[in-house]
């Protein structure tokens, strides 16, 4: 599938489309497919009430913080049951974390203990679902050690460095809503018909620009950044740099989408309110980073490769620059001088 390119009136469901990547595997039983599916009915039935936001009279908080002392929104609580229902009777999921759990969650519902371990933020940005801007939905897979198949302690097996992911991708409820997902054979991107229900493929393999003339950062927090990333920033205005545009809509999924299409930079560095970064490292940065990375671009915290960084608390926070591979090693130069 992957190596036919798309012809007019040529209509691949994302079902089919994962199929076909199976195909180049001929080991594959099914079985990592079956649990995509999962994902992507998820999906649906997120984007079909997110879509529906104002009328079911879901907005707002329900007065619940979540492990990170954030008001948990409705919709949160929502997309978070929608990808735990989709998941759970897969049969071959064994462990689910998710940004709105306190702790890893072990399916039993299957009576065997499957293999793979979801990560997900059900919800992203959602503090920007009462003003109708875009949200997401990111998720990661791994799988699980053989040697922890039974242990008592799921959150070790999920403590697995970005480099460990077999598929990672994310949703975006925009002007449309589409899926993009990687299991490290290109990026593939899907448009959501909700007239039939199905992600119809958009564009395979797709390329983030080697340059990019965006820059996409919040700024109010930027008396505390990091003198390297407050020197870029400065250089962004120069007119060495050019027409360098700034856009930041303050949802990660959606400022990373524009970023993979168009090119450019995110920024989210260490601040004074969060000095270890604000994005999380297995739910966030992670699979965005393997997307980014497949795309052709490039994903730090600054230091160094946010895919090798070995994750020592389920919730671990990380700064996050990604994008375009011009952008990453020129903000790098900025860095290294700074020290
Ligand atoms: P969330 O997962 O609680 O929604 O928070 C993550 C969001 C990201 O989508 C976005 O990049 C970032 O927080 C925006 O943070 P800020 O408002 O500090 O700019
Ligand atoms: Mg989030």
């Amino acid at each position: 599938m992957s190596d036919e390119p798309k012809k007019a009136g040529h209509i691949i469901t994302i079902q089919e489309h994962i199929l076909g990547q199976q195909r180049n595997h001929p080991t594959a039983t099914g079985g990592f497919s079956w649990l995509l599916s999962g994902i992507t009915l998820a999906a649906r039935i997120i984007s079909a009430n997110v879509r529906r936001a104002g009328i079911l009279d879901i907005l707002g908080d329900i007065g619940n913080a979540n492990v990170f002392g954030e008001q948990q929104q409705k919709l949160d609580i929502l997309a978070n049951k929608s990808i735990e229902l989709c998941l759970e009777y897969r049969g071959n999921v064994g462990i689910i974390a998710s940004e709105e759990l306190d702790e890893p969650k072990v399916i039993t519902k299957s009576g065997t203990a499957g293999r793979y371990i979801v990560v997900f933020d059900p919800l992203d940005g959602s503090s920007n679902i009462d003003v109708n801007v875009s949200v997401g939905t990111i998720f990661s897979i791994l799988e699980r050690d053989p040697s922890g198949f039974n242990t008592s302690d799921p959150v070790t097996d999920v403590l697995q460095a970005g480099v460990k992911q077999l598929a990672a991708g994310y949703i975006v409820y925009g002007s449309s809503t589409m899926l993009v997902y990687t299991t490290g054979e290109g990026v593939h991107m899907f448009t959501l018909d909700p007239s039939v229900g199905a992600f119809i493929l958009a564009s395979e393999h797709v390329k983030m620009p080697e340059k990019g003339k965006c820059y996409s950062v919040n700024e109010g927090n930027a008396n505390s950044f990091p003198t390297g990333v407050k020197r870029y920033l400065d250089w962004c205005k120069t007119e060495e740099a050019g027409p360098f545009t700034s856009r930041y809509i303050g949802s990660l999924v959606a400022d990373f989408h524009r970023t993979l299409l168009r090119g450019g930079i995110f920024l989210y560095p260490p601040t004074a309110k969060s000095p270890g970064g604000k994005l999380r490292l297995l739910y966030e940065a992670n699979p965005i980073a393997f997307l980014a990375e497949q795309a052709g671009g490039a994903a730090t915290d600054g230091k160094k490769r946010i895919m090798e960084k070995i994750p020592t608390s389920l919730h671990e926070r990380t700064p996050l620059f990604v994008g375009s591979k011009t952008e990453m090693d020129r903000l790098q130069r900025f860095v290294d001088e700074a020290k």
